[in-house]
């Protein structure tokens, strides 16, 4: 099969590939003047606007560069630039079209956060509240303060054509603790592969995978203008995504989700519930997640941990939950099962059709060891991409991770029944902040049939601010945004 050509010069760098950061500037802001502002954009920022083939040209000297010399990601700084449903409303004067209709709503709409049972506005962050948000600027660094002085540039540029309403700086974990999240684990294992970007590791007898169990999918769902899934062959091409306009070409939607941790919390229940269940505490938090600290799956290391396999990317992908059918290995409601069921439905199709490319980054500082209630703000900036937030971001939290009955039609083994699997309890939301409940958080593994189920009181996860946002192309941001 062709794999499509990608106009990587045209997609924002953040998108498909993430812009390599140790650091990253969110820099929320209103329009104040948009006649200022896209005279300015068009004169000034575009032109420092990070591309895809930019940050591939990036990925190859730093693979080069660890091949011979030390590896120096240092040096790049990237910089991208998303519109909200107001902010693009300011832009295109002869209006704007309809657009993915949860884009349209906005993540702050009363309708958003009851379907999504999220906490309500009013416990947002108080500042991010405070005024319209238009746009964000992603300004992302070796270092903090040069992602500083690049962002105080950016905005330098645009004098008092915007007014920041909110900024704040994600950073990745120090030490040994890089690359995971607060909680401890390993994050970034698992991305969609892209057709016509990620090469298969075995184009022989796995072309539709890039490394091991990466299925590729076609680039029209994170990328405007190209083709996207079939909805009933996982394989097979299906259409475009809709453009309402031809300026979608090469953009993308943005997911942004500030989730708070309360890491000390979290600490101290899976501590108390392992106690109670008579079962080690790193199983019973992995058991939570679907993979080990290190990165390893349950599906492939389900009772201890196996640090060679969660570090290679060539294994720690490569499995499926078809051959886990009473949840032995890896609870129905973990939060990796419940965000990409792989083969666990009745319709593999239909599951590539909910994926998300994930770019996320930590928050906030690290827990020191008095602190045993969480004292400090930290968690994650969730970002992802997407061409369709209703189908994709939107479902995943709602109809998959917020859902108890999701997966359904599961039985125990033998006789015992039908299995209510319980809510993600990572980033499951149930109405009203109540309490949730997932499903057999002690393992059956090899064999067994000890019932158990893990009674979760508290968030320890906790949307604090959200937003939707679109990524133009380089092309839309010269030409139809700044005209
Ligand atoms: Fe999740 N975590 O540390 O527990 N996530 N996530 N996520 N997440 C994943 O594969 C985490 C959040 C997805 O392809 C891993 O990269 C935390 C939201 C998806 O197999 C870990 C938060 C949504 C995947 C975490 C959080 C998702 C995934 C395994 C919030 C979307 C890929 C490492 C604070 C609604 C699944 C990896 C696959 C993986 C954690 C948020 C979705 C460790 C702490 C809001 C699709």
């Amino acid at each position: 099969m062709k794999p499509p050509t990608l106009a990587l010069d045209e997609i924002q760098g953040d998108v498909l590939e993430g812009l390599q950061k140790n650091i990253e500037n969110f820099v929320f802001f209103k329009i104040i003047n948009s006649v200022y502002f896209k005279t300015l954009i068009k004169q000034y920022v575009v032109s420092r606007v990070t591309s895809a083939e930019q940050v591939n040209n990036w990925g190859t000297i730093i693979r080069r560069r660890k091949g011979f010399v030390q590896a120096r990601s240092d040096r790049f700084h990237g910089l991208n630039l998303g519109f909200s449903h107001n902010g693009l409303t300011q832009l295109i004067r002869a209006g704007l079209p309809k657009l993915d209709p949860a884009f349209d709503r906005g993540a702050d709409h009363q309708d958003t956060i009851k379907a999504l049972n999220d906490p309500p506005r009013s416990t947002w962050l108080k500042e991010f509240v405070a005024d319209r948000i238009d746009g964000v600027f992603l300004v992302t660094g070796p270092d903090r303060p040069s992602v500083t002085l690049h962002s105080n540039e950016v905005l330098r540029l645009l004098g008092a054509s915007i007014k920041v309403v909110y900024s704040e700086i994600g950073n990745t974990r120090p030490g040994a603790e890089r690359g995971h999240e607060h909680f401890g684990f390993l994050d970034g294992v698992s991305q969609p592969g892209i057709r016509g970007l990620t090469e298969s590791s075995d184009p022989r007898y796995r072309p539709g995978q890039g490394l091991p169990g990466q299925d590729l999918l076609w680039p029209g769902e994170f990328v405007f203008g190209y083709s996207g899934q079939d909805p009933y062959d996982p394989v097979k091409k299906g259409s475009s995504p809709p453009m309402a306009a031809s300026w979608l070409r090469n953009g993308s939607y943005m997911v942004f989700r500030r989730l708070e941790q309360k890491v000390p919390e979290f600490r101290k229940f899976v501590a108390e519930q392992a106690a109670r269940l008579g079962m080690d505490r790193e199983l019973l938090a992995a058991r939570m997640v679907g993979r080990r600290r290190s990165g390893a799956p349950l599906e492939l290391a389900p009772l201890h941990d196996n640090p060679a396999l969660g570090a290679d990317a060539t294994r720690n992908n490569d499995f499926e939950f078809g051959d886990d059918p009473f949840q032995r290995r890896c609870p129905y409601a973990a939060h990796i099962r419940k965000a990409y069921p792989r083969d666990d439905t009745a319709s593999a199709a239909e599951v590539e059709r909910h994926r998300i490319i994930r770019a996320g980054i930590p928050f906030g500082p690290e827990v020191a060891p008095s602190e045993t209630t969480t004292r400090h703000s930290r968690g994650l900036m969730f970002v992802c991409y997407q061409t369709s937030i209703e189908r994709q971001f939107e479902f995943i939290q709602k109809n998959y991770a917020n859902n108890p009955d999701f997966v359904p039609g599961k039985k125990r083994p033998g006789a015992g029944g039908a299995v209510v699997p319980g809510f993600d309890p990572i980033i499951g939301q149930a109405p009203g902040n109540s309490a949730r409940r997932m499903d057999e958080p002690f393992p059956n593994y090899p064999a067994g049939s000890r019932r158990t189920t893990l009674a979760i009181p508290e968030q320890f996860v906790k949307l604090t601010a959200a937003a939707y946002f679109f990524m133009p192309s380089i092309t839309a941001l010269r030409t139809v945004l700044t005209s």
